[in-house]
């Protein structure tokens, strides 16, 4: 189930709640009003992102975010910092953070270290600017995709744990509504990746072009579809202003999920998940005559949504996916006759994934890291989302 991560902005310039919580026993009642409406995490935050917001020194961001963070320590749920420096990261962990929520994606050279040495997780936000900026695209997912697979390589390369890290595609910084779009729509690629994906689309300026949505405050619907439509992608948090609207549009969409199970048989929600990436074949696929004569390397992720509650319950391999045995299938699948295309390879892959019958949907992905590409490039990958019908 996608998790909601609530927003505590103790600022006095965020877009849609500047000002409100600036205060530091308003900012802890607000956590702790988000909590018992639902929030699984808190994200406390003391510099606005908000285009042409005023910069703050650390030491204004910390005399702002270090009471809230210990007037909340003890509200039951994780909180993240939302910082870009260590500095402000450091005593916030100290005094309870347990999540270090960076929308610079790791700029702060110090950033790195800190995380490694006190094992917190670590969101890597995609921006290629200042929010009020508009950057260049050609194809934002793919563009988004490799930029945030090298600051997770960076991140891995400086020591931090990869199971500790979330990416984020940091939905309106220095992006336009079609990059906006284009990423939450790719969702399932980006949660295909290998890591948790956080979604941050909550009250944003693009969503005004949607009606009835044209003020900050009135983009909770708009939000909350959002969410929805997110979750069913495999998104693994969404940070939100709303959590009590996030919460009933993520039940709605796990009661469709959970009837899509029920509907044949299972009975269960298919909200868990298996994950299996990076596996390599090597394969004669390609339209050229030099790929089906000298074969390359295909890398495949795969996201299988099954129910596993009785697999744990029994501790019961026959009950789940042997992922030994599925890696192995793949492999086979990937490497037999040749065809045309990945989009075909992937098909076969999410077929391999189906033929397991705990399956309920898989999202597979194939990679071709040396594809026939004349300019330089990060990654070229198909995606196949597939259900059971
Ligand atoms: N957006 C804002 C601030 N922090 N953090 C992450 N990880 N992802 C986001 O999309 C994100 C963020 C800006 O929104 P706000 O001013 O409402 O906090």
């Amino acid at each position: 189930m996608t998790l909601v991560m609530g927003i505590v902005n103790v600022t006095p310039d965020s877009f849609s709640d500047g000002g409100r919580y600036l205060d530091a026993d308003a900012a802890v009642a607000h956590g702790r009003a988000l909590v018992a409406a639902g929030a699984d995490l808190l994200d406390i935050g003391g510099e606005s992102t908000r285009p042409g917001a005023e910069p703050v020194d650390s030491a204004e961001e910390l005399a702002r975010v270090l009471p809230v963070v210990g007037g909340l320590a003890s509200a039951g749920v994780p909180l993240s910092i939302d910082t870009r420096r260590a500095e402000v990261a450091e005593p916030a962990l100290a005094a309870g953070a347990t999540i270090v929520n960076d929308v610079s994606g790791g700029e702060d050279p110090a950033m790195a270290p800190l995380v490694a040495a006190t094992g917190a997780d670590w969101v890597l936000m995609h921006a290629r600017g200042p929010a009020a900026t508009r950057a260049e695209y050609g194809d934002a997912v793919a563009e988004v995709r490799a930029e945030l697979l090298a600051r997770r390589d960076a991140a891995v390369a400086a020591g931090v744990d990869p199971a500790r890290i979330v990416l984020d595609p940091g939905i309106g910084f220095a992006k336009d509504p079609t990059h906006n779009w284009a990423l939450l729509a790719a969702t399932a690629e980006l949660a295909g990746l290998g890591h948790r994906l956080l979604v941050g689309a909550s009250r944003k300026r693009f969503l005004g072009e949607l009606p009835g949505s044209a003020e900050p405050g009135e983009r909770d619907l708009a939000t909350a579809a959002v969410s929805a439509l997110v979750a069913e992608r495999g998104a693994w948090a969404v940070r939100v202003h709303d959590v009590a609207g996030t919460r009933t549009a993520l039940a709605v969409a796990a009661a469709m999920g959970a009837g899509v199970s029920a509907g044949d048989g299972a009975g269960a929600a298919a909200s868990d998940e298996i994950r299996l990436t990076g596996l390599r074949c090597r394969a004669h696929h390609g339209v050229f005559d030099h790929e089906r004569r000298d074969g390359q390397e295909f890398v495949v992720d795969v996201v299988l949504r099954l129910p596993l509650a009785a697999a744990a319950a029994g501790d019961d391999l026959g009950a789940t996916v042997h992922y030994g045995v599925l890696a192995e299938r793949i492999v086979a699948s990937v490497e037999r006759d040749p065809v045309d295309l990945i989009e075909t390879v992937a098909e076969r892959v999410a077929d391999v994934a189906l033929g397991f019958p705990p399956v309920r949907e898989v999202v597979a992905t194939v990679h071709k890291p040396d594809a026939p590409i004349g300019p330089p490039f990060g990654d070229v990958a198909v995606t196949v989302v597939r259900s059971r019908r």
